[in-house]
């Protein structure tokens, strides 16, 4: 499988998912400012809405998945053995479901427009204010278990970490020390080797275009 990825994005949850599952992805760097691609593909082909993550079902054919929350679903559920969902059609997915969406909504999507200057001062003020809310909700439940879901690592433990830009989007949540906690100990997974491989990736996309 051919996973599309670009620097510093929600594509690294995909990446810490594959390397939990030992999948071997061949990876692609989209280079968003300038829209290419490492493999030198038409991105604009494979999603017409320029978004990572992308996975290309084989890597030859144009069968593909996006949507970061699909994608993770897709890999966690076809690996149950694993343990990085609950099984589909129970209530713990409905509510496990219900914080991947929370995390694409409420978090992810609310960092973009700080992070790229879009908003007005009381724009940026409403949505750091909702993202302190939203990180709040999860510190909470840090503090009764030691993972987001619970007593395990899983998709949402990738995912809400990929998404900690809080320092790029200027929102501060120093004051949630499980969170803080939660995250140190994140770090220390094979989480590394995604952002290794994403760093490589992205290093000799760049060397190539200014050669
Ligand atoms: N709805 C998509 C959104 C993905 C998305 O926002 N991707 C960002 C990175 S986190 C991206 O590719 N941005 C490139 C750009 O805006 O040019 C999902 O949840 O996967």
């Amino acid at each position: 499988m051919k996973l599309y990825i670009a620097n510093q994005t929600c594509s690294q949850a995909v990446q810490i998912i594959a390397n939990e599952l030992g999948l071997d992805l061949d990876l692609v760097h989209f280079y968003v400012f300038d829209r290419t691609t490492s493999d030198g593909s038409d991105f604009a082909a494979v999603n017409p809405l320029l978004y990572v993550p992308v996975l290309a079902l084989e890597s030859g054919g144009d069968d593909r998945l996006t949507e970061t929350i699909t994608i993770l679903s897709y890999l966690a559920d076809t690996h149950p053995e694993a343990g990085l969902i609950p099984a589909a059609g129970t209530l713990d997915r409905a509510k496990f479901d219900q914080l991947l969406t929370f995390t694409a909504t409420e978090i992810a999507q609310k960092h973009i427009p700080l992070m790229r200057r879009l908003m007005t001062d009381e724009g940026s003020a409403w949505t750091r204010n909702k993202l302190i809310k939203a990180y709040t909700v999860l510190n909470d439940r840090l503090a009764q278990a030691p993972f987001i879901a619970g007593n395990r690592f899983t998709v949402s433990d990738a995912y809400v970490w990929t998404t900690m830009w809080h320092e790029r989007s200027g929102t501060d949540i120093s004051h949630l020390d499980n969170l803080a906690t939660w995250k140190q100990r994140m770090d220390g997974r094979p989480v590394v080797k995604a952002l290794r491989e994403e760093a490589a990736m992205a290093a000799e996309h760049k060397t190539i275009k200014t050669a």
